[in-house]
């Protein structure tokens, strides 16, 4: 432990831990430094419940070498973690982004198994873990955020078994015969199950970590819940199971119905030249978001003669991602590649076939574009929920709208009303496009309304009660309540009946 860290008063009831911090630093042209909230759904849904039971939140200021004492923000404690330039590279780009994110989404990409990595992500996690154990008061709750930080639940119980911990996966948890490939799988098992509470995107990602469990532990599990032995031979109950985590819907309706937003949607419609139909996708740059894929279904239909660029465009906004990663300087160069391509083939002086921006634009923006979208592709090779679809669908209040959706998203086991496409069958991608493109628009409605209402139920606030409310369950049970934990059932809104059928 660092001696700042030590200097930290032990008193915080809420502790959130993340890779990332909810601000980011900015430095304004003569050089000052200031911190402005990342406007994330994750910082939205907590914020609430830091204020209410006095939280602090521990991450990664997002710069190397960054030694900077917590300080006070809009009411949240911050709490930074200086990682080193060589730790960015071996823990962030190396262990995290190019060896777990490649394993837990299908190996769409190899991932890159490297001992001095794993090395630097064991001393990175230890580093959170006992910054997380320094300013936690007696009993709190901390709450541990996603595949970066898969050891810490284990490493936080260590040093202080009186806290409850929970932890939350964003992306998917993979199959054992894939997940088995990790030269580290036991230890990460370990690491997890040092938690009270594990969540996950989709039932089936519970499922799947209870049967690595299974066959890589001595442990007993009966869904949802492993029971933990210990060498002194005493039993902890720990629940895995799924809790799709969701978006602001209010707040983004409210800016959807902003009068300047919506004049903004027009200005996008008629900068495209007012083609008949516009087609959005909204990806970061990365290869489990199925970008190249819907444009070769879109190329397809252009070369075939089957759309034409008078009458349809296609925006893609593939913001920019992980740019040091060499897997991600390659796909971009295909990605502009194809798109270079396909406008140069179809795109004629007054309209083009792609509109292409590798930018991140601000929510407003992304609002304006949702709203001028007919239809929003979402073809994912794999994704733990995928927030862009939920966001297009409550950002239309007008009822309006197409989604096209991968059924490898976590959010298509609750958005059953958009057109559900497997993204490597090129010709039902088409085909569902060309569907999306002639929908009459009262079919649009109904579907949309049955969206939205699915959006507007389960949003994160919902999320993160019931994760919390979960964690709370497993605290009393922890505090000698054994009633406390025999009431599992009750938290079955997660596999809500109407959402699986
Ligand atoms: C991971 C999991 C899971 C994108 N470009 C811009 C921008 N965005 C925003 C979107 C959305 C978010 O980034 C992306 O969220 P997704 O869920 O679509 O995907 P990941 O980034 O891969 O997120 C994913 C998620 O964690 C949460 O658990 O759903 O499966 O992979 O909110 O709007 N926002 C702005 N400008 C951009 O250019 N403002």
């Amino acid at each position: 432990m660092s001696d700042s860290m030590q200097l930290i008063p032990a008193e915080y009831d809420f502790v959130v831990v993340s890779n990332r911090l909810p601000v980011d630093r900015v430095t304004d042209s003569e050089g000052v430094a200031s911190w402005t909230r990342s406007p994330g759904g994750l910082v939205t849904a907590l914020e609430p419940v830091m204020r209410e039971a006095d939280g602090a939140w521990v991450g990664w200021g997002g710069q190397p070498d960054l030694e900077i004492e917590p300080f006070e923000n809009n009411g949240i404690h911050i709490v930074p973690i200086a990682l080193s330039a060589s730790e960015i590279e071996e823990f962030y780009e190396g262990f995290s982004n190019d060896t777990l994110w490649p394993l837990y989404h299908d190996v769409i990409s190899s991932p890159a198994y490297h001992r001095e990595w794993w090395e630097s992500y064991v001393k990175v996690n230890q580093r959170f873990a006992d910054a997380a154990a320094a300013v936690s008061a007696q009993g709190a709750v901390v709450w541990v955020q996603d595949y970066q930080l898969q050891l810490v639940p284990k490493m936080l119980r260590e040093i202080r078994p009186d806290l409850t911990i929970g932890f939350f996966d964003h992306i998917p948890f993979p199959p054992y015969g894939i997940y088995s490939q990790l030269p580290w799988r036991t230890q990460i098992l370990e690491g997890l199950l040092g938690a009270d509470v594990i969540g996950f995107q989709r039932v089936a990602d519970a499922g799947n970590f209870l049967r690595a469990v299974r066959r890589l532990t001595p442990f007993v599990t009966k869904n949802p819940v492993v029971e933990v032995t210990s060498d002194s031979q005493q039993t902890r109950r720990v629940i895995a199971r799924a809790f799709p985590i969701s978006i602001d819907a209010k707040g983004f309706e409210e800016l959807a119905r902003d009068p300047k937003i919506q004049e903004r949607a027009r200005e996008i419609r008629e900068g495209l030249g007012n083609p008949r139909t516009v087609m959005l996708g909204v990806d970061r740059l990365d290869y489990t978001k199925g970008i190249g894929h819907r444009l070769k279904a879109f190329g397809e239909l252009l070369a075939e003669g089957r759309i034409d660029v008078q009458d349809v465009t296609l925006v893609q906004v593939a913001s920019p991602s992980r740019e040091r990663v060499a897997a991600y300087m390659q796909l971009r160069d295909e990605i502009e590649l194809t798109v270079g391509r396909i406008n140069g083939d179809f795109a004629t002086m007054s309209h083009t076939a792609i509109s292409y921006h590798h930018h991140g634009y601000p929510r407003e923006e992304m609002v304006a574009l949702y709203l001028a979208a007919d239809v929003l592709l979402v073809t994912a090779l794999r994704d733990g929920m995928n927030l862009v679809a939920k966001e297009y669908v409550a950002s239309r209040f007008d009822d309006d709208g197409v989604l096209i959706l991968s059924e490898f998203t976590g959010a298509s086991d609750e958005l059953k009303k958009a057109l559900l496409i497997n993204p490597h069958d090129i010709d039902g991608l088409k085909d569902t496009m060309l569907q999306a493109i002639a929908m009459p628009k009262k079919e649009r409605q109904a579907r949309m309304r049955s969206l939205r209402k699915r959006v507007n139920e389960n949003d994160v606030a919902r999320w993160s009660s019931n994760f919390l409310k979960t964690l709370e369950q497993a605290r009393a049970s922890h505090n000698g309540d054994e009633t406390a934990m025999e009431l599992p059932d009750e938290l079955e809104w997660t596999v809500d009946r109407r959402w699986t059928n």
